[in-house]
């Protein structure tokens, strides 16, 4: 079960009001008729502009985190508007919903984002959608997706692809109001002390297959077999998703067991409120969430959703025409 009984103990840092209408400020730059489109080149660039303009604070906060995501690889920040004032409009329920238009919520999300590195998304994925809505989809309940409310894995986002995210943002525009769904976070930080050298050095090892999810279809392709654990031995990266990696001999299926139990015993659970932005840092944490039971009223938990990766020119060879969605 995915359902630790603490709640979250990783450190949070809270907007405060003058902060507030700082960012209120800056999101006023990014939205109105004068700017269509989240997608379109133009608002990303004027984006990018603006997010020099964040409060002060949360700059230096950012940039700590860019240069070392704690023991737990993730960041909350609290507070955080979401709307200029006007009532949110209700949750949306269709499969694949994404956020076109600039709003508050889509104009703070990505100013801080592009803080940690370049905003991208996946051309086979929500469309290609910069800001993309994490909902409840009627049909979808057993899907191992963000549209799912079934427990869902722990997982570093895209596992399979070779230019993953390097951050993955969540931004809460509406709570459960049932207090279930929880975003759960674990980091190898933590997790690494519990692992006996021998289920290390298996982790260490291409004993491991990771599959793309059915949205990628075939272009996803079939990766070649990889080490769970990589880089430094004593300060890894982590790369697996538990609903999707499959270990390729016995002790490797032992070991990625062993890896679960530990990231359950280091696990933090994060009842998201509206405001709440989780930064989680794709290389080091997993992220998962609990079970929920959604009523499809306009009123479910929603969640906005921006990647972020560090290394633009690594990732080029997988964007076509320069642009932020890749293939
Ligand atoms: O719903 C959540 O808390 C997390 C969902 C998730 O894994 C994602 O959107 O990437
Ligand atoms: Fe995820």
């Amino acid at each position: 079960m995915l359902a630790p009984a603490a709640e979250s103990t990783v450190s949070a840092q809270e907007i405060d009001r003058a902060e507030k209408a700082e960012l209120i400020a800056l999101a006023g730059r990014l939205t109105g008729p004068r700017h269509p489109l989240v997608d379109d080149p133009a608002w990303l660039a004027a984006a990018r502009e603006a997010t020099s303009l964040l409060p002060r604070t949360l700059l230096t906060t950012l940039r700590a985190f860019r240069n070392d995501p704690s023991a737990d690889g993730v960041l909350l920040l609290r507070n955080l508007p979401v709307t200029g004032g006007d009532p949110l409009p209700p949750t949306p329920g269709v499969p694949d919903s994404v956020e076109r238009t600039p709003t508050v919520a889509a104009a703070v999300i990505t100013s801080v984002m592009l803080q940690l590195g370049e905003v991208i998304a996946f051309h086979n994925e929500k469309s290609g959608a910069l800001v993309q809505n994490v909902v409840p989809v009627p049909g979808k309940e057993v899907s191992q997706s963000n549209a799912g409310s079934v427990l869902l894995e722990l997982h570093i986002e895209n596992a399979f692809h070779d230019n993953r995210p390097d951050f993955v943002g969540l931004l809460c525009m509406r709570e459960d109001v049932t207090g279930d769904a929880k975003l759960c976070t674990s980091s190898i930080r933590r997790a690494l002390p519990l692992l006996t050298p021998a289920t290390r050095q298996v982790l260490a090892e291409p004993r491991f297959m990771t599959e793309p999810p059915p949205s990628f279809g075939s272009l996803g392709g079939v990766r070649s077999a990889h080490p769970v654990l990589l880089g430094d031995p004593e300060d890894p990266n982590v790369l697996v998703d538990f609903a999707a990696t499959h270990p390729l001999d016995d002790a490797a299926q032992q070991a990625m067991t062993e890896l679960r139990e530990a990231f359950m015993a280091t696990m933090a659970a994060h009842r998201l409120r509206v405001g709440d932005l989780a930064i989680v840092d794709n290389r080091i944490a997993v992220h998962g969430r609990t079970s929920f039971t959604p009523r499809y009223d306009g009123e479910d938990r929603w969640l906005e959703r921006v990647y972020a990766h560090l290394d633009n020119r690594r990732s080029r060879v997988d964007r076509p025409g320069g642009g932020a969605v890749l293939n």
